[in-house]
């Protein structure tokens, strides 16, 4: 039986470029002889919006729905007005293509050098919800310009929209074997929203009477983040609590070069899309100096997405291999090589 992959690509701005194309130097190294790969570049990003105005036009949005999964590099550029790439393009491919699950796993692989003494064994993974919360755009400003300028970021919170992430959690969290799955939000504080993920929590864990519970307001949550990462197995959260705390996961497991991510449409009627959690990077782009492994296990991510479980543990694999060997500083695309010959190896 002939296999097929159709993978949209946007590598975006920065450093995305860059670490895309090592992405696909692994991925088209790791796949089996009969698993025919097709790709497609759409050009979007800074560039694009600068000459044309757009972000993510509505064609380009339908053509992508038709690829079995989306490989993305960075969105984001100092010449064009904050939030216009990252809502534009970014969040409207979330939204549109209902990436509700925002899967971020954190792992201090064996041989890196993280900040934290000990070298504590971090392996978990952050459930972020994609599509709701403070992102959904829900807000505006009044008396622009004015020193009485008001400006509001209405954070939406949908009983079905967490109870969907909430449910993901727990099914993840029982599949793994610690079965223990944390809530973070700020309940305390945010009572309304906080109130409302902490009851469908505690009622969809009726139905998961093996995975042990706990909740952590925020703020305790990055204090354990850094004194006691290994008390963590799945945690689910809300989209900015979501994105502030695998930033910090990402720098206690070796920085934010080694951080995978996956916006997942757990139904399959959309593509999911695969990114690393960094930004452009522009003070580095275009230096060969982005690591590119974030992107690698992205696409390792992706692989398991659509079934290629195999191909996508030859590839954690690897890079489990590369970083417990790393002296020399290398290149983007040396690194991406070393990564591609140990997955084809
Ligand atoms: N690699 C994707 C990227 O460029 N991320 C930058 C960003 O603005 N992220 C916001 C988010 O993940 O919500």
């Amino acid at each position: 039986m002939s296999r097929s992959i159709s993978l949209a690509v946007i590598p975006g701005d920065g450093i995305g470029q860059e670490v895309v194309a090592e992405g696909l130097k692994v991925l088209s190294a790791v796949l089996p002889q009969d698993v025919k790969l097709e790709t497609k570049e759409y050009s979007l990003g800074a560039k694009r919006w600068h000459e044309t105005g757009e972000t993510l036009p509505d064609a380009e949005l339908e053509q992508l729905k038709a690829h079995d999964a989306i490989l993305l590099g960075a969105v984001g550029d100092p010449s064009v007005p904050s939030g216009v790439l990252e809502r534009g393009l970014l969040l409207k491919l979330r939204f549109a293509f209902d990436h509700h699950v925002n899967l971020r796993p954190s792992r201090l692989f064996p041989g890196v050098k993280g900040p934290l003494a000990g070298e504590p064994d971090i392996d978990f993974v952050v459930v972020r919800e994609g599509t709701e919360g403070p992102y959904v755009g829900n807000g505006g400003s009044l008396r622009t310009g004015t020193p009485q300028e008001v400006a509001t970021e209405v954070s939406l919170n949908t009983a079905f929209g967490i109870e969907r992430v909430v449910r993901d959690a727990y099914a993840r969290a029982q599949a793994r074997p610690r079965r223990k799955l944390t809530l973070v939000h700020k309940n305390n504080v945010l009572v309304h929203a906080g109130h409302l993920w902490k009851n469908i929590f505690d009622r969809v864990g009726e139905e998961y009477p093996e995975v042990a519970t706990d909740y952590l307001h925020v703020d305790a949550a990055t204090i354990f983040f850094v004194t006691q990462p290994e008390r963590f197995d799945v945690i689910v959260t809300d989209n900015l609590f979501g994105d502030i705390l695998t930033d910090l996961a990402a720098a206690v497991t070796g920085g934010i070069g080694l951080a995978a991510s996956g916006n997942i449409n757990p139904g399959g009627e959309f593509p999911s899309m695969f990114e690393p959690v960094h930004g452009s990077a522009p003070d580095i782009a275009g230096q060969g100096k982005a690591d590119p492994t974030a992107t690698v296990l992205s696409v390792g991510m992706l692989l398991r997405h659509l079934g290629y479980t195999a191909e996508a543990e030859r590839i954690e694999a690897a890079v489990a291999a590369d970083l417990a060997e790393r002296s020399a500083a290398r290149s983007t695309s040396e690194i991406g090589d070393a990564l591609a010959a140990r997955v084809a190896g």
